[in-house]
């Protein structure tokens, strides 16, 4: 098979859809050549308390560098994702929840949303945290995290939402680096039968930063240490809460939330989206990507901590007065057959979910699929890395039966929402290819030295013009959104990824060019994880690439020096993978750890990455130019211990 298998549009896909081929040619153009008249008339999507006039002030150029979207329009998010619902789909269910436990499942119409937003709102208010405050949310993947998100945004404080499955001490970086008053967390969260100590890795992490009030709210209903004078039970306080809280005005361009990224260098960034323009964005792309109507059932398993799950179980299906699912579990728990049944059980017409899933299910057979029936579901959705053209064909022909169009959607934590996707009802599809950019979204490809390539090719991508989803800085570091995104090719934005185009002008993307990791469609950074080898004390040095994974995309190989005198043992080895659990997270623990006695280095000490990698991947006698290195030697013994 060649990249030309092409899945066209069909008939019945063209006529019912929001956007046809011939209406994406003219959204293309349309925004291309009269931005603001565009965006003006696409933004009436959202409610305003007062609609903007100034619809886009952008420049990327370092002496005027600014982004602003809707200046002058105010705005709240909760406002938009539920009270505008109210009038007409009061009692239609806004959130279902599927437990982890299979027996375990319930439903909130928009007024029981509504009711409990507002009541957590109160209960925050109370704790004394006001408009513009930071509120740290570490919960697990149930309705409650879309309630305090949410309660937050009706007040105008801005949310920063911790995976649950980071450790303590990534939890303390973030509180100390965005100043959070107040953390809201859960006793304890659930994934495949085992108990997530959620309350427990709070405490732990206060150990290192203080906050004023912590709020946990009971979810497994275990019996948890209670702090006085901070830890405040969620089911005492919201007792004497009123059931209704004003929405505070909000303008544009004011936070909305922060969320933590990998990057190539340093601590992880918080990437700061406002309300205007990533709302319009993540409602307008939910709309036209997944061809959405309201009411529909849409189910993104991605989990509240990642952006996908901001964007798209939150934010863009709630504004599109969705039904969205919220599902705690995983998909091979209690066996593999769970994300199927969950489809059937909760009649599930979008389905939206990552390729490491896709293929880790893959590798059990069809027969776990087949045993389901599946036929609520009207279109599928990827995200979170490149999708191999074997898993598509198999998304596509064993769990969608050869019906159902799939949506492979590249986007960034910092793009807000999708950027480049087809939409089902004017793009043909092409297995392995995101496809097209969706209209105002302008890119380009550039070589190492920023030349603009043209043509089928291959090269870095940047986007040269802004839209509304965008980040607008690095909380607390604004410099640093600037040198990251807009140094390395000035007037553009670098996302850090590399790309093919080919003669249909299709996207291809092939990964990240920079120092982050796609571990299962998560980003990590090579340097976050050398930092936690690092601190081991048997640890002299530490260096980190990715290889090729089947299932998980890619996976961490680390190559350790030692102290002088210390003993290479295999339980160093797991101790070293116990310290990087523990720094980080159970996601960034290295799948190989090999004994470097030196690492390859330049004359004037910088690692060879490339040279690691290439040694990581297997790709011997294909190591490049190895001119440069200091001392050839150290190359020989790693490739002769290659693994381990
Ligand atoms: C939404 C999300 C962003 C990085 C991005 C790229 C990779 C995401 C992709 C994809 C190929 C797709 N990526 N979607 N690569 N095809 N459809 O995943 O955000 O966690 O910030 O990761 O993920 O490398 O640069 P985030």
């Amino acid at each position: 098979m060649t990249d030309q298998d092409l899945y066209p549009v069909s008939a019945d896909w063209a006529s019912r859809a929001h956007m046809n081929k011939a209406q994406y040619e003219v959204a293309r153009i349309a925004a291309r050549e009269n931005p603001e008249a565009f965006w003006a008339e696409q933004a009436k999507r959202l409610d305003w308390f007062t609609p903007p006039t100034k619809i886009k002030d952008v420049s990327f150029d370092k002496a005027d560098f600014h982004i602003r979207w809707f200046e002058d329009g105010v705005l709240n998010v909760a406002y938009n994702c539920i009270d505008r619902h109210l009038a007409e789909r009061g009692d239609q269910t806004a959130i279902l929840f599927e437990g982890d436990d299979p027996s375990v499942s319930g439903a909130l119409t928009y007024a029981e949303l509504h009711r409990q937003v507002c009541r957590m709102a109160n209960v925050l208010k109370d704790m004394g945290v006001k408009k513009g405050d930071r509120v740290t949310i570490y919960l697990p993947m149930v309705p409650a995290a879309a309630v305090a998100m949410l309660a937050c945004a009706r007040i105008g404080a801005v949310h920063s939402v911790v995976f649950g499955g980071f450790s303590p001490d990534s939890i303390a970086g973030r509180i100390e680096d965005c100043g959070s008053t107040v953390v809201i967390t859960a006793d304890q969260g659930l994934r495949a039968g085992k108990v997530i100590p959620l309350k427990a890795n709070v405490d732990e992490a206060l150990t290192k930063v203080s906050v004023e009030k912590v709020l946990v709210i009971a979810h497994t209903g275990a019996d948890v240490p209670i702090v006085d004078g901070r830890d405040v039970r969620f089911e005492e306080a919201v007792k004497t809460v009123a059931d209704d809280c004003p929405c505070e005005p909000m303008n544009a361009e004011d936070p909305l939330f922060i969320l933590y990224t990998s990057g190539s260098t340093g601590k992880p960034k918080g990437v700061l989206h406002t309300t205007g323009g990533y709302l319009f964005w993540v409602s307008w792309t939910h709309e036209l990507v997944f061809d959405y109507r309201p009411g529909e059932v849409f189910w993104c398993t991605a989990d509240v901590g990642w952006v996908t799950g901001h964007s798209y179980v939150v934010y863009g299906a709630l504004s599109n007065a969705a039904t969205t699912l919220m599902f705690e579990g995983v998909p091979n728990y209690p066996d593999n057959r769970r994300f199927w049944q969950v489809v059937d059980k909760h009649k599930v017409e979008v389905f939206y979910t990552a390729p490491t899933a896709l293929r880790a299910l893959m590798r059990d057979g069809d027969e776990p699929v087949k045993s389901t029936s599946r036929k609520s579901l009207r279109l599928l959705g990827t995200v979170g890395e490149p999708i191999n053209p074997e898993a598509w064909r198999w998304y596509h022909e064993v769990v969608g039966e050869g019906r159902l169009p799939i949506v492979d959607t590249w986007w960034q934590t910092e793009t807000g929402g999708a950027l480049v996707a087809p939409l089902p009802g004017a793009t043909d599809l092409k297995p392995g290819s995101a496809t097209k950019p969706l209209p105002g979204v302008e890119l380009q490809l550039v070589d190492a030295e920023g030349g603009v390539l043209e043509g089928a090719t291959s090269g870095n991508l940047c986007i040269t013009d802004s839209w509304p989803g965008q980040m607008r800085t690095v909380w607390g570091d604004h410099q640093r959104f600037f040198d990251t995104y807009f140094s390395t090719y000035p007037g553009k934005y670098f996302t850090g990824d590399g790309c093919r185009r080919d003669e249909d002008g299709y996207y291809w993307i092939t990964g990240r060019v920079d120092d982050v990791i796609n571990v299962s469609g998560h980003r990590m950074g090579t340097a976050e994880v050398e930092s936690a080898l690092v601190l081991h004390e048997d640890v002299a040095e530490a260096a980190v690439v990715g290889f090729p994974h089947d299932i998980k995309g890619q996976g961490i190989y680390a190559y350790v020096t030692l102290n002088k005198g210390v003993e290479a043992t295999d339980d160093l080895k797991k101790a070293l993978v116990a310290q990087v659990r523990h720094e980080i997270g159970p996601i960034a623990a290295p799948d190989v750890i090999q004994w470097a006695p030196g690492l390859p280095k330049t004359r004037s000490g910088k690692i060879m990455r490339r040279i690691l990698r290439k040694i990581a991947e297997n790709g011997l006698g294909s190591l490049g130019d190895t001119s440069t290195l200091a001392d050839p030697s150290v190359v020989d013994d790693l490739v002769k211990n290659r693994g381990g």
